[in-house]
């Protein structure tokens, strides 16, 4: 009867939902030759490496799904707070090897594979990295989603899909730079799932109406947000997080006016601009461009993000003065920052509250992360662009201007400096708005990013804001996470280190690691690093073997500077030095070959598309590795590469191979540095300055285990009016015969010497390459006779690979969750999503 058959149904509908993919090799293999199949629609009998790559991530992608839905579910149910990441980069590097690691499914996909006649290795090597980022900022991100799943934190990722990454690097046969647009999405992205159905109008210029209750923003343009989602699993759990990327489409709602002109074109041309806004990432490295599209890409995600936060947290009945308590946002830099604008409008004039309840509610979600202190950095857009753009949103930062400046006025009377220096409106022609001051008055707490760096954000980015509210200023200092920075990237030391331990859980709990220096003076621990490290160092000697031709030792010392080229970072410094020991070994007698410690020396990184010095930079590096390559006086004593292309692929490659590496930036500008700590993680010693997280570093690992030169921050200032103003004048010989080579044109033409030569004239040395050179040299001195000792160095990198537990990432994002966002871990738990009509 009807009875029966309702339960029998349910039966078979509970046994399907309660089905999860079996993980065992020969069902492993028929899930990937499925999509090879129904997904790929190719035949069985007949695919390549890249097919295989394809079907293995949609096979993987399945499992991520299934732990994804669960793990919303149970979010959801549980109602629990979540933090929001709001970040214009996410750069993420590839995911295949991240998902089986985390989910501990390797060994059977390489069966799996394997059984395929496909080698799990190749097949990973087919993925693009998707280089949704610049740098530092956007893989903290990455590394941040990682570690928020790992946590099991409630938490979501919001930015944007673009359809042209960071752009790819190539070296014309002269050695200068050439950018070539990154089409990442070609073979399409196993990874997203694209969500038609999740999509929000974001609106563009238009005016304000006042409809007798609440102000309208009407008329203007409007485009389409689409979702696009991709799971980020964690390690060893189930918890599986979402990262949301918008990607802008026409606005389905036609204009008819146009249409109705008959002028069908244009109509349809005016909507394919819509796809613009998502099209491409800025390159730009540590320089505001000011440019309009890039203010639209920020109100884009922003807005579509903010519809989507609300609408979730609508979906049980509750007042929206209380958001705070199931959300927080986190401004990932001021790029999001037009966001405390966008849900005072939210708030206001779509669901009638009040400013003050607004307000209230507003500071009590946003939390901002300042990432730079430079101020060419600090984000600012002219009060006519915003108008113009964003009419409704620059009222409303008006009113917050001024009801904040009321309470500056009432304690300061008559201090009209401290009102200039407070106020979120910058006077002047034009005027502008200083989104880093509205994202401190919006904000209720502002974190630097290292210890330094933070007391820097304090001291001189925002003194009066901090003497007001000291307790609004935290540090965060940075981390990065050891599965992909060690784990995925270096099998062979996290294999020595899981021996050594005994166990593997180091990964999640680095600490543990702790555990490594009671070995430290066992003759076989040194064996086994040195060995991890030549294995490492092996892999990219091939690869610059193939790449250059050059065959270089692995006895060699090798000595490491990949980041983005940037007068504060200093390649320019390390090249320098690198033509003097070209210079000193030339002039070596047998003998002192003999003791000479060999080098090769490897930089890589990108130059934004219009900094002229920095690409400058890069040509004479070429220009130098082509001499000392080819000079038969050198033979294996120094080598010079540039690596094209620095990505994370590329850093995962040959980071692990790093005997030392090169964090020199002049004092107080590096906010923190993130490479400098997986570089050490992975066995090797810095070379640095007291800037950034190198500071901390050694606070960790100990003095005798870094080699720190250079100036300190507080003596900068002094030091670069000294040099500015004649008081001081360098007379390191070394370095005067490096800039009379430079000058004879002899690594590079004159269109890069003259000006590379003029900033170092003492009057344009602001970065006091020519003031630290000395103290430099001294540190490589030490470096070069250290490395003779190669037992007492190996010591070093193991005190250091277990000291350095502070800078997981993990530690970083508990920081957050308990200092900021007041989150608690959630842990799914199976039993509660079990099939409910059962
Ligand atoms: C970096 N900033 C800092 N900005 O330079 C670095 O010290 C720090 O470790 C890292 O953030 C993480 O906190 C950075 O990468 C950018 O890439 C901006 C992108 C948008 C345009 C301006 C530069």
């Amino acid at each position: 009867d009807a009875a029966v058959e309702v339960s029998e149904k349910d039966k078979i509908i509970h046994n399907i939902m309660t089905q999860y993919l079996p993980r065992d090799v020969d069902s492993i293999l028929k899930q990937i030759v499925n999509h090879v199949e129904y997904t790929l629609a190719r035949t069985k009998y007949n695919f390549d490496e890249q097919h295989a790559y394809q079907a293995t991530a949609y096979s993987v992608r399945d499992r991520l799904i299934e732990s994804w839905n669960d793990t919303q579910q149970y979010f959801t149910e549980k109602d629990v707070k979540r933090v929001y990441y709001l970040s214009m980069e996410f750069l993420m590097g590839r995911y295949l090897n991240n998902a089986l690691l985390n989910l501990g499914i390797e060994s059977q996909y390489q069966g799996a594979l394997k059984k395929l006649g496909f080698d799990l290795d190749e097949v990973e090597h087919q993925e693009r990295d998707p280089g949704l980022g610049n740098g530092g900022l956007g893989r903290l991100a990455a590394c941040f989603m990682d570690s928020l799943a790992t946590i099991n934190y409630p938490a979501w990722g919001y930015g944007i899909r673009y359809k042209y990454g960071m752009f790819e690097q190539r070296i014309s046969k002269e050695g200068y730079q050439i950018e070539i647009p990154d089409y990442w999405l070609t073979a399409g992205n196993p990874w997203e799932i694209e969500r038609l159905d999740v999509k929000y109008p974001v609106r563009f210029y238009g005016e304000i109406k006042h409809n007798g209750k609440h102000y309208e923003w009407q008329g203007g343009e409007v485009v389409t947000a689409i979702a696009y989602d991709s799971p980020i699993p964690g390690y060893d759990t189930y918890n599986t997080l979402n990262l949301r990327l918008w990607s802008a489409t026409p606005a389905s709602e036609f204009d008819l006016d146009s249409f109705s002109r008959g002028d069908y074109y244009s109509a349809v041309a005016s909507k394919e601009a819509a796809e613009k806004i998502s099209s491409v990432l800025y390159p730009n490295d540590a320089t505001e461009a000011g440019k309009e599209l890039r203010l639209k890409q920020q109100h884009f995600f922003v807005s579509a993000t903010l519809q989507d936060v609300v609408r979730r947290f609508k979906k049980k009945d509750r007042p929206l003065t209380e958001l705070h308590t199931k959300v927080a946002i986190q401004l990932n830099d001021t790029h999001p920052t037009i966001g405390i604008a966008e849900l005072m409008r939210i708030f206001m004039d779509h669901e009638s509250m009040g400013w003050s309840a607004a307000w209230a509610t507003t500071t009590k979600v946003f939390s901002y992360t300042n990432h730079t202190v430079l101020p060419e950095a600090l984000e600012r857009w002219s009060v006519d662009l915003v108008e113009k753009l964003l009419p409704r949103h620059m009222q409303i930062i008006y009113e917050i201007n001024r009801r904040h400046l009321e309470e500056v006025v009432k304690k300061y009377p008559g201090d009209g400096d401290k009102l200039m220096r407070m106020s979120i409106i910058e006077e002047g022609f034009p005027k502008m708005v200083r989104m880093a001051v509205l994202a401190v008055v919006g904000s209720h707490h502002v974190n630097g990013v290292a210890a330094i760096h933070s007391g820097l954000v304090k001291s001189r980015l925002f003194p009066d804001f901090y003497k007001e509210q000291p307790d609004k200023f935290l540090n965060m200092t940075n981390g990065v996470t050891p599965r992909r920075w060690m784990q995925s990237a270096n099998p062979a030391l996290s294999e020595v280190i899981s021996r050594w331990l005994e166990t593997d859980e180091w990964v999640s709990n680095y600490e543990l690691c702790r555990g490594l220096e009671q070995f430290v003076d066992s003759a076989d621990m040194q064996r086994e690093f040195r060995e991890a490290k030549r294995t490492n160092k092996k892999r990219v000697a091939e690869r610059i073997k193939k790449e250059f031709g050059v065959e270089v030792s692995t006895d060699a010392m090798f000595d490491i500077q990949v980041k983005r080229i940037h007068e504060y970072k200093r390649q320019l410094m390390n090249v320098l030095s690198i033509i003097c020991r070209y210079n000193a070994i030339k002039r070596m007698t047998p003998a002192e070959k003999e003791e000479c410690v060999p080098r090769v020396c490897i930089i890589g990184g990108k130059a934004a598309a219009g900094y002229v010095i920095a690409k400058h930079i890069i040509r004479l590096i070429n220009g130098v590795s082509k001499v000392v390559n080819n000079d038969k006086d050198v033979g294996d004593l120094l080598k010079v590469f540039f690596m094209t292309n620095y990505n994370v692929t590329l850093a995962e490659d040959i980071i692990p191979a790093n005997d030392i590496s090169q964090h020199i930036s002049t004092a107080g500008m590096e906010a923190s540095g993130t490479s400098n700590m997986k570089f050490v993680m992975n066995g090797g010693l810095i070379i640095g300055t007291m800037d950034g997280a190198n500071i901390e570093i050694r606070e960790e690992i100990g003095n005798d285990n870094m080699f720190i030169f250079g100036l300190l921050e507080e003596e900068i200032d002094r030091a670069r009016n000294e040099l500015k103003y004649g008081g001081y004048q360098h007379t390191d010989s070394r370095l005067q015969e490096a800039m009379k080579q430079i000058e004879a044109n002899k690594y590079c033409g004159k269109d890069v010497s003259e000006p590379l030569l003029k900033n170092l004239q003492p009057y344009n040395d602001y970065y006091l390459v020519t003031r630290d050179f000395s103290s430099y040299m001294d540190a490589q001195a030490r470096v070069d006779e250290e490395y003779k000792n190669q037992t007492s160095w190996v010591k070093k990198t193991i005190t250091s690979v277990a000291r350095m537990g502070k800078f997981s990432s993990d530690r970083t994002i508990r920081e957050y969750g308990e200092q900021i966002w007041n989150l608690e871990a959630t842990p799914f738990v199976p039993s509660s999503v079990a099939y409910k009509t059962v």
